[in-house]
């Protein structure tokens, strides 16, 4: 099928009007934790439930192939930048609809038998050596860098260990192009910087990213390190060698299940600046990619994979549809 009649297909879902939330108070937050503080039982339950997406039927239908988990990377895809004209990197709706779409994610790990909190990877607490972190375990993670040795349809080597060895993305930029799930970790560098571009998202660089006082300034300087995280796991597109590695390519990346726990600490950092200022969690601006100045009622599409939010609905995690914090 041909990109463009996907998107005469989704077009019309843009218009849709979104439903509104619940009038139901947050009274009981979930606490989000980070993945090594998790219990390894929520870990192991969390593990088998984002297989479990891997396997579960499609939402969308546009493939008869495609399972839930590639419809994620679908509506990601024909979201990223130049598909649909509509943009969720590098303008203000980065933030808010991440924060939807990871909603979106955990109502599917609940659906899937997972009882506990969406969790994250402190990513800033890893940079001076993001390979030894927790969450690419073979066992209690996500397995670690690919490593298989065959063919891999010109994508970057296949991961061979952990829960998603045989996961098979049907997606690259939301074309059908089946593979194995692949990543290619950026080495450490020739003066010793940390493998994984660990660097460029320092506990230094962060500290530059906090002293910005605007929304605008905050989502823009936020976007870089997020960036390198995307570039150090997946490697290929960056280092234009071996072949791209899923979460490298802002289209496809959800294709590599790494991608909710590295949002996750993407929309924890934003929930820790909006308490470091009065009023911050409404604050919302900045221009989107037509230049026009973005508003809290601006809409939110998924697509179809679930309903259109708007904006104003994911500014605070306090919010009736979220309701939750970070520990
Ligand atoms: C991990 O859990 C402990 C105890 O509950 C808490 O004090 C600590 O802040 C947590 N660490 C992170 C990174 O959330
Ligand atoms: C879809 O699945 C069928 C049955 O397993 C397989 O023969 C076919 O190659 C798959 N197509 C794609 C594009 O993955
Ligand atoms: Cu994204």
């Amino acid at each position: 099928m041909k990109l463009t009649s996907f998107v005469a297909l989704f077009g019309a879902a843009l218009a849709l009007p979104s439903a509104p939330l619940s009038s139901r108070a947050c009274t009981n937050p979930t606490v989000r934790k980070e993945w090594r503080n998790a219990t390894v039982t929520d870990r192991l339950a969390y593990l088998s439930a984002a297989v479990c997406i891997t396997k579960s039927p499609s939402r969308l239908g546009i493939h008869p192939n495609a399972t839930l988990q590639d419809d994620f990377s679908f509506v990601h895809a024909l979201l990223s930048d130049s598909l649909t004209s509509i943009y969720i990197h590098t303008v203000p709706a980065f933030l808010p609809w991440h924060r939807y779409f990871l909603r979106v994610y955990e109502d599917a790990l609940h659906a899937c038998g997972y009882a506990g909190p969406a969790l994250y990877w402190d990513f800033v607490h890893d940079s001076p050596s993001p390979s030894r972190s927790p969450v690419w375990d073979p066992t209690t993670g996500f397995g670690g860098n690919g490593a298989g040795t065959e063919s891999n349809g010109g994508f970057a080597p296949r991961v061979v260990d952990g829960p998603f060895k045989d996961w098979r993305p049907l997606y690259w930029n939301a074309g059908v192009n089946p593979h194995g799930l692949a990543r290619n970790w950026i080495p450490k560098g020739s003066e010793g910087e940390p493998e994984m571009a660990g660097g460029k998202y320092s506990a230094e660089i962060m500290r530059g990213v906090f002293e910005e006082t605007t929304y605008a300034g905050f989502r823009a300087k936020l976007e870089d390190p997020h960036n390198h995280v995307h570039g150090g796991v997946g490697g290929g597109l960056q280092r234009g060698e071996g072949g791209p590695g899923d979460l490298g390519a802002n289209t496809a990346s959800p294709n590599d299940p790494i991608f909710f726990l590295l949002h996750g600490e993407v929309d924890r950092l934003w929930w820790l600046w909006q308490q470091q200022g009065e009023g911050r969690t409404g604050m919302y601006d900045g221009v989107d990619q037509n230049g026009r100045a973005v508003e809290l009622d601006d809409v939110l599409p998924m697509m179809g994979l679930a309903e259109n939010g708007v904006v104003r609905d994911y500014m605070d995690v306090n919010s009736p549809g979220l309701c939750y914090t970070y520990e």
